[in-house]
């Protein structure tokens, strides 16, 4: 008991000298989920501000800091992308990437003129994406 006691010790120790801290755990999604927009599609072209509807199959929406199996609530990148890094950590908070922690289902956005690109990420109670991730196809809208 007392060995196992100060092997326990020295490897923590090891990970505390090393700097090593377990990531934060991922949330697993039931196989087949997926996330999409309803009512755009790449190429589309809408006036600022519009609506952009969040359909996600397999899955249940829940607000954020709720945990429960098999939930998630929606993430809108605007003109940005998650690094493979960033699919393991929680969803930065921007202008460029858009929590709806509430469980909504949908958004009016605005945004300049021009091109921009959107996705959907659904992640998990504490905002860090599931594994296998659920998004969406990133699609290119214009603002006219
Ligand atoms: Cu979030």
């Amino acid at each position: 008991m007392v060995r196992w006691l100060r092997t326990t010790l020295a490897l923590l120790a090891i990970f505390v000298v090393a700097g090593f801290v377990p990531a934060a755990a991922q949330t697993p999604s039931p196989a087949g989920a997926k996330v999409y927009f309803i009512n755009l599609k790449d190429g589309d072209a809408v006036n600022s501000p519009f609506l952009v509807q969040f359909w996600l199959s397999g899955m249940g929406v829940a607000p954020a800091g709720v945990e429960k199996p098999n939930t998630g609530h929606h993430h809108l990148l605007i003109d940005t992308a998650l690094s493979a890094e960033q699919m393991k950590e929680p969803i930065p908070s921007d202008a460029n990437h858009v929590h709806f922690g509430g469980g909504q289902t949908e958004a009016m956005v605005t945004l300049p003129p021009g091109q921009h690109t959107l996705q959907l990420v659904l992640a998990d109670w504490t905002h860090i994406p599931h594994v296998p991730p659920v998004m969406s196809q990133p699609i290119t809208i214009t603002v006219r």
